[in-house]
């Protein structure tokens, strides 16, 4: 198999993550991809033109991140990450979604920012920074449901927490004392779990 990714996408990030978690390193050879300029490749495997794709090897192609994610734990039976049944499962589903949607708001606010600023959006922007704000504060009040052995729910809160440590560090901060942070029990979640190998192995570099 081959996984097109970068080493600063989140998407990308979170199924290397699965890879790493279940050992699946040697299945799948890697292949750096910058989605901006590498456009016609891209759109070439991906008509939507993004990262991260997997090329299967009978040639089939699959996208987009939770796609992958839930094919990779099929391959290996022994170490699931998503419950296959009961109410678990879909409590795991929900936290990838929530994380998910947290990258997506913050992917753009990203993305806002790199227009030239009189092409900026000020009402999206915070709209973003907003949404981003809400899905803390769920995270924040429901950070216990993360105890226990590791999920999808854990790779992908680790992401998303990970890209704003990465690209948006002050809004996981108030504005108003930077020491402070917006999320504070998450966040400690957060620093143990990023000191794990696979966390590491997987940091965002530019
Ligand atoms: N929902 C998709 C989002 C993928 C995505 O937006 N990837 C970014 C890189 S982090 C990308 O390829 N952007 C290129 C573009 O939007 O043109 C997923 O979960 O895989």
């Amino acid at each position: 198999m081959k996984l097109y990714y970068s080493n600063t996408s989140p998407y990308s990030r979170k199924v290397r993550l699965v890879i790493a978690i279940k050992g699946l390193e040697k299945q799948i050879d890697r292949l750096l991809i910058n989605p901006f300029e590498d456009k016609e490749t891209l759109r070439a495997i991906n008509p939507l033109g993004k990262i991260p794709v997997l090329l299967l090897k009978n040639n089939e192609i699959l996208f987009d991140s939770p796609v992958i994610c839930h094919y990779l734990d099929t391959l290996c039976e022994d170490k699931r990450l998503i419950p296959e049944k009961g109410w678990q499962k879909w409590m795991v589903l929900r936290w990838e979604a929530l994380a998910d949607g947290l990258v997506d708001a913050a992917y753009n606010l990203v993305m806002e920012r790199r227009r030239p600023t009189s092409e900026q959006s000020m009402t999206a922007i915070s709209q973003w920074a907003e949404e981003i704000q809400q899905v803390l504060h769920e995270m924040e009040l429901k950070y216990h449901e993360l105890d226990g052995n590791i999920t999808l729910a854990h790779l992908a809160v680790g992401t998303a927490i990970g890209y704003l440590d990465f690209r948006l560090p002050d809004l996981l901060y108030t504005s108003s004392c930077p020491q402070i942070a917006t999320s504070p029990n998450l966040l400690s979640w957060y620093e143990a779990f990023k000191s794990q190998p696979f966390m590491q192995l997987t940091k965002p570099i530019n």
